[in-house]
């Protein structure tokens, strides 16, 4: 049967979610991720229904222009600043996000990250690999920095930070963390959080983690001024945006020792790394990986499959995409 709705997926997703999607509309998969120009997006989506995009995929207002046929965009990934909402809106298109599959995962990461930042792991094991450890190891080779009973600096406090500050007591740490917002009383007691300004937070903070959204107010939150404030025995990490960072002010911090390390999962204009960092060995660098686990990556892609097919009416929740950025647009078309 031929079907009637078309949808373009950006990247190859689990062959059970493509063929979910398979069910209902007919589906076109890039064999892989790719930067494409806004002219290259275009004319992906000028054809079809609705997309599946990723955080490479830029979708602004000059790609949907015109466009009278896209009804929804699924974005893969909690953080949408890929996604022009107000474009999308304005075009009636409507935009989905994955929130609360990551979110454990994602917290997981962080504490991966810093702990390896704090003990040296991946500057150990490179040394190791190179077949450096012969004996004669000093006892004060390969010190590190400890993590517990430490006071953990949080900045942002949505779904991922909360997760965050609640391992922390596993690490018997008190917990700071700034955001917008407080949490509620009971969350604060829970987590043993206490909200600080943001110049508190960095000189209190024995490690940071960055946890918050990605937009025009939170770019280069953390520059050469922020870092100046920071212990010099703190470890950074981010698991947000790599705009977050002024990645050049934090290579001087880190190669100067104003800094002890870093555990950085996401880059200003990645893939591309700044080689300034990748030649710190304070630093431990990763691709963007943090939600990626097996379970977690299924589940985010089922639930960008799940909300593309109800936002262009198809199964149980036709109509209503489980997690919609832009409700506004229902019941425009
Ligand atoms: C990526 C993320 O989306 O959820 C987010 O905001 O940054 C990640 O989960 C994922 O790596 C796919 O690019």
């Amino acid at each position: 049967m031929t079907k009637q709705q078309s949808v373009w997926v950006s990247r190859p997703l689990f062959p059970e979610v493509l063929a979910s999607l398979a069910q209902y509309v007919d589906v076109r998969v890039e064999t892989k991720e790719a930067k494409r120009t806004q002219a290259q997006l275009r004319a992906k989506l000028a054809d079809v229904d609705g997309a599946i995009v990723g955080l490479s995929d830029r979708v602004d207002a000059s790609v949907v222009a015109g466009n009278r046929r896209l009804r929804a965009i699924a974005n893969l990934g909690v953080g949408y600043n890929n996604l022009d909402l107000a474009a999308l809106t304005a075009a009636g298109i409507l935009a989905t996000n994955t929130p609360d599959v990551l979110t454990q995962t994602v917290a997981d990461y962080a504490w991966a990250l810093l702990l390896a930042a704090a003990r040296r792991v991946n500057s150990a094991e490179r040394w190791l690999r190179a077949g450096r450890w012969r004996g004669g190891m000093r006892f004060d080779d390969w010190l590190g920095l400890d993590v517990h009973g430490k006071t953990l600096g949080i900045l942002g406090m949505g779904r991922i930070g909360q997760a965050v500050a609640r391992r922390a007591s596993g690490f018997d740490m008190s917990v700071i963390y700034h955001n917008r917002s407080r949490l509620p009383e009971a969350a604060e007691r829970e987590y043993r959080a206490v909200w600080v300004d943001k110049a508190e937070l960095l000189q209190q903070a024995d490690h940071l983690v960055l946890v918050l959204p990605y937009t025009a107010q939170s770019h280069h939150a953390i520059g050469a001024a922020e870092l100046a404030q920071m212990k010099r025995s703190a470890v950074l990490v981010n698991i947000a945006r790599g705009g977050i960072v002024d990645d050049v002010a934090l290579a001087a911090a880190l190669r100067e020792g104003r800094l002890a390390a870093a555990g950085l999962d996401v880059f200003e204009g990645e893939p591309a790394v700044n080689p300034a960092l990748r030649e710190l060995e304070n630093a431990v660098l990763s691709p963007h990986i943090a939600s990626a686990s097996a379970d977690t990556r299924r589940a985010m892609a089922q639930l960008a499959a799940d909300n593309l097919l109800a936002a262009l009416g198809h199964g149980p929740r036709a109509g209503h995409p489980p997690s919609l950025l832009n409700p506004q647009v229902v019941g425009r078309h």
